[in-house]
């Protein structure tokens, strides 16, 4: 079906709902719910402490029990490039259960609409470039997040799946690679742009001469900032239903030398940036075609400097 087709130019109301961020505690959650406060609608959440949403009948009960409306699916085990090699059970199984018992869940209870968030990482290892949606499935993935990209694409087909057989109004999101407040800066497990901004600041600190960063530096990734990410699926949500899943990215990349050395300026940190090459690259590059959800009318608004100080700021509030 082609996109227009499927796509609602009135809009889908958030105001007077009861949406569900569910991983309202996680960087996107976060953005989420800073974002849906403008939306006049009644937020739901619930601690880890209280609903584990990887046990089917705690999840179940929960959402029986609370009746969202909207439910927005951002719980996720994720984690940088090195964390996805060294626990890939915890990625595919966590990640599965999360989203089967979700969806499942939001089935029961009659949820009206659901956002499903992926990764850019779905898409295969050398697809063309930039990735259009249709490139899901035509080629092997990248080996360092294949199991997490698995859990993902399970996701879309669960999303699909639903529609086609129960006529639930489930879509999909993937958001490319990520970066904000909120974001985890522990130096093994992290995404690499809230590395490479403790790393510059730690070097900068102790006056090191040199930082060192991961891999060759030539691979290629586009961030987009949280907030910008918060606002398309806001929009997503508002103004799109249909199977096919939708990108949501900056539309320009980097390489990571160029990230470094955009990081080094904002924090101030001049020494000599070294390669680690031990760790492994990962894919060579994931620029996302955003065609699609340009044309339904969204455009990110934070450019990449920018984002970075705001991130850098947010660091330095909140590294205690
Ligand atoms: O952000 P990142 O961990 O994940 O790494 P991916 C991106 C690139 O930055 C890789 C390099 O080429 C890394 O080798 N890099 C350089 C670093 N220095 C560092 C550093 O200090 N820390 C980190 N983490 N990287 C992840 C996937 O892939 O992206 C997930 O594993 C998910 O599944 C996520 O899709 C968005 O972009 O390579």
């Amino acid at each position: 079906m082609p996109i227009e087709a499927v796509t609602s130019m009135n809009g889908f109301e958030l105001a007077g709902r009861r949406v569900w961020v569910a991983g309202h505690r996680g960087m996107v959650g976060a953005a989420l719910r800073r974002r849906l406060h403008g939306e006049n609608c009644e937020l739901l959440t619930v601690d880890r402490s209280e609903v584990d949403l990887r046990r089917q009948d705690q999840t179940e009960r929960w959402v029986n029990a609370t009746k969202p409306d909207v439910v927005i699916v951002a719980a996720a085990k994720v984690g940088g490039i090195l964390a996805n090699e060294a626990y890939p059970a915890e990625f595919l199984y966590q990640n599965l259960m999360i989203e089967a018992n979700v969806i499942e869940a939001s089935r029961q209870a009659g949820v009206s609409k659901l956002l499903f968030l992926g990764s850019s990482c779905i898409y295969p290892k050398l697809a063309p470039q930039p990735i259009d949606e249709a490139s899901l499935l035509t080629g092997p993935l990248e080996p360092t997040n294949e199991p997490y990209a698995i859990a993902k694409i399970a996701g879309i087909k669960l999303a699909q799946s639903y529609r086609k057989q129960y006529g639930c109004d489930y879509i999909s999101a993937m958001p490319t690679n990520l970066y904000g407040p909120e974001d985890n800066f522990d130096l093994q497990s992290s995404h690499v742009m809230p590395a490479l901004l403790r790393k510059a600041h730690e070097a900068k600190e102790r006056g090191h001469k040199q930082m060192t960063i991961w891999g060759t530096g030539t691979p290629r990734r586009e961030f987009l900032h949280v907030d910008d990410c918060a606002d398309g699926l806001v929009h997503v949500l508002k103004h799109y239903s249909g199977p096919e899943h939708v990108n949501i990215g900056s539309g320009e990349d980097v390489t990571i030398r160029e990230l470094t050395e955009a990081v080094c300026e904002v924090v101030g940190f001049e020494g000599d940036i070294v390669n680690d090459t031990s760790k492994p690259d990962g894919t060579p590059r994931k620029l996302m075609s955003g065609s699609r959800l340009r044309a339904m009318g969204w455009a990110p608004k934070i450019g990449l400097k920018d984002g970075i100080a705001q991130t850098y700021r947010w660091f330095l509030a909140h590294r205690a």
